[in-house]
C-alpha cells in the first residue's frame, strides 16, 4: 500500500470508533502527536485517554487499560510489534503511527494498522508530522494543527541535517503558513534560541558554526556586536534575534560571514530555516518558535510531566503554561550542570568516539542533551557516548549517544552503530537516528559494549 493508503486506512479504522486510548512517547514529538490525535478525535465526537510513556517495554504495557477501546500508538510501536502481539493487543484494533524502523511481528499473526513514513522512504518527518497527515485525512479543519507538527519535527530534529523541512514535512508546512499560524523566515541565521537568548550567547553556542573570537566565548561575541553597533538594550541586556531589525540582522550576517571567511571556516551551514509563530505572545516567548516550543515539550517530558506539555499544545497560557516555564528553567539548569561535568571532568578518547560515564549523578533522561551540548566544546569531529545508571532498573545503564551533522554526512549512523552493538549482547535493546540514538545495556557488559561501538564506528567511517 502507499503512505496514502495506509493513511486513509488508519482514518477509516478509527471514523467508526467511540473509544480511543493513545499510548505516546514523552518527547515534543510524542507529546505534539498526541495533541493532534487527541484534537482531531475530539472533534470527531471520539472519547481520548491518553497514556505516555518513556518506552515501551513489557512493563509500560502492562498498565495500557485491557478494554474494548482502539489502540493508537504514536511516536513508538513499529519496532516492537512482535512485543504487542505477544502481549494480545487485537492488530485489527491496533493503529501504530510511527517514523521509526518498523519491524513486523513473527509470520502467522495478522498486520497492524501501520502507519509510518519510514516504510516509504520519507526519512525527514516525525510522528508529529505522520498523526497530522491522518488528522487531515479525517477533516480538513484539522489543518490548524499543522503548527504542532512543525513542532514536533523539529524536536525530532527533522530539519538538522538540510537546515530546512524537506518533503511531505514541508507541505505540511505550507498548510500552517495558509492557515496563518506559521510564518517562515527562509535561509535565516543558522543560530537556536531566536526568541528568549541573548544574542551573544546565540552565536557563541550554535552547533553549526565556527566563528573565531566569538565561537564559545558569550564576551567575545558581545564586543563582535558592539562593533557594528549592535548594543544592550540596557547594561546587560541584549537583544534577542527576533529584536533585530532587518538591516540589523543583514548586517550580523555580513559580519559573521567575513569573520569566518577571513579565517578560512566552512560556510555552508550559515543559514538555516526559522519556523515562528506570529500568534504566540512576546511575553511567553518561549512558545514563539518551533524549535524553543519543542524545548519547552521536552522539558515537560524528560521531568515526568508530559500532560503539562499536552495542556499547552491544546492552548493553555495560563496554569500549564506557568508550571512548564519553571520546569523549563529547572531542566536548562540541569542539562548544564551534566554539560560543566562533562567538560570539567573530560571524557575517555578512543579511536573513533569520545566517551563518559556519569554514574547516578544526573537524571537519566538528560544526559543526552548534555552530551549533545558539551560536543560542541569537545572534540566535535568524533562521536560522543554517555552513559548513566538506568533510573528504573540499577542492573541496567542507559547509553545516550550524539554526534553533528558533518559527521553523519561522513557516513556515521548512531542509530546502526547501537543496534548493530546489541545484537552482540543478551539483554540489550537500542534504536533512535543517525545523529542521535540511545541504548539500554546489562551494567556488567559495559566495557565490552563500548568497544563494540567504536570497532563499527571505525568501519562506518572507512
Ligand atoms: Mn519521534
Amino acid at each position: 500500500m502507499s503512505f496514502e493508503e495506509d493513511i486513509r486506512a488508519a482514518a477509516d479504522a478509527v471514523r467508526s470508533c467511540e473509544e480511543i486510548t493513545i499510548i505516546s512517547h514523552i518527547d515534543a514529538d510524542g507529546i505534539s502527536s498526541e495533541s493532534i490525535l487527541a484534537q482531531a478525535l475530539l472533534r470527531q465526537g471520539i472519547h481520548i485517554t491518553t497514556k505516555f510513556v518513556r518506552q515501551l517495554d513489557p512493563l509500560t504495557l502492562d498498565q495500557i487499560p485491557d478494554d474494548s477501546s482502539l489502540k493508537i500508538f504514536s511516536d513508538l510501536g513499529s519496532g516492537q510489534q512482535q512485543m504487542l502481539i505477544e502481549k494480545g493487543l487485537d492488530p485489527s484494533r491496533t493503529i501504530i503511527i510511527d517514523h521509526h524502523v518498523s519491524q513486523p511481528a513473527e509470520m502467522g499473526s495478522d498486520p497492524f494498522i501501520e502507519v509510518n513514513c519510514l516504510n516509504h522512504g520519507h526519512e525527514k518527518m516525525s510522528a508529529a508530522g505522520v498523526s497530522y497527515l491522518l488528522a487531515r485525512e479525517l477533516d480538513t479543519i484539522n489543518t490548524d494543527l499543522a503548527k504542532l507538527a512543525i513542532i514536533g519535527n523539529v524536536g525530532d530534529m527533522m530539519d538538522r541535517e538540510h537546515l530546512c523541512l524537506i518533503g511531505p514535512a514541508r507541505e505540511i508546512l505550507r498548510d500552517g503558513i495558509t492557515s496563518g499560524a506559521v510564518e517562515l523566515w527562509e535561509h535565516d541565521l543558522n543560530i537556536y534560541g531566536i526568541s528568549t537568548r541573548p544574542l551573544p550567547q546565540s552565536l557563541a553556542y550554535s552547533d553549526d558554526m565556527e566563528i573565531p573570537g566569538v565561537s564559545r566565548d558569550p564576551d567575545g561575541a558581545g564586543k563582535f556586536l558592539e562593533r557594528i553597533g549592535i548594543t544592550p538594550l540596557q547594561p546587560n541586556r541584549w537583544p534577542v534575534w527576533e529584536d533585530l531589525s532587518f538591516d540589523q540582522k543583514q548586517q550580523v550576517c555580513s559580519a559573521v560571514i567575513e569573520q569566518m571567511m577571513a579565517h578560512g571556516k566552512d560556510t555552508t551551514r550559515l543559514f538555516a530555516d526559522h519556523y515562528l509563530f506570529p500568534d504566540e505572545d512576546k511575553h511567553q516567548a518561549s512558545l514563539r518558535n518551533a524549535s524553543e516550543f519543542a524545548t519547552m515539550l521536552n522539558s515537560c517530558g524528560r521531568w515526568q510531566r508530559p500532560e503539562l506539555g499536552g495542556a499547552i499544545c491544546r492552548g493553555d497560557r495560563v496554569a500549564a503554561y506557568r508550571e512548564a516555564e519553571h520546569m523549563l528553567r529547572n531542566h536548562r539548569t540541569k542539562i548544564r550542570e551534566v554539560m560543566l561535568y562533562i567538560t570539567d571532568t573530560g571524557v575517555t578518547e578512543l579511536s573513533h568516539m569520545l566517551y563518559i560515564h556519569v554514574g547516578g549523578r544526573f537524571p537519566d533522561t538528560i544526559v543526552g542533551i548534555g552530551a549533545g551540548m558539551a560536543l560542541s566544546r569537545l572534540n566535535p569531529e568524533k562521536p560522543i557516548l554517555i552513559m548513566c545508571e538506568d533510573s528504573l532498573d540499577p542492573s541496567m545503564t542507559k547509553v545516550s549517544m550524539r554526534t553533528r551533522p558533518e559527521v553523519v554526512s561522513r557516513g556515521v549512523d548512531l542509530q546502526q552503530a547501537l543496534s548493530q552493538a546489541c545484537e552482540g549482547h543478551e539483554n540489550c535493546s537500542g534504536g533512535g537516528h543517525r545523529i542521535a540514538a540511545g541504548a539500554f545495556i546489562p551494567r556488567d557488559h559495559e566495557r565490552a559494549f563500548i568497544e563494540d561501538v567504536n570497532r563499527i564506528l571505525a568501519q562506518q567511517y572507512a
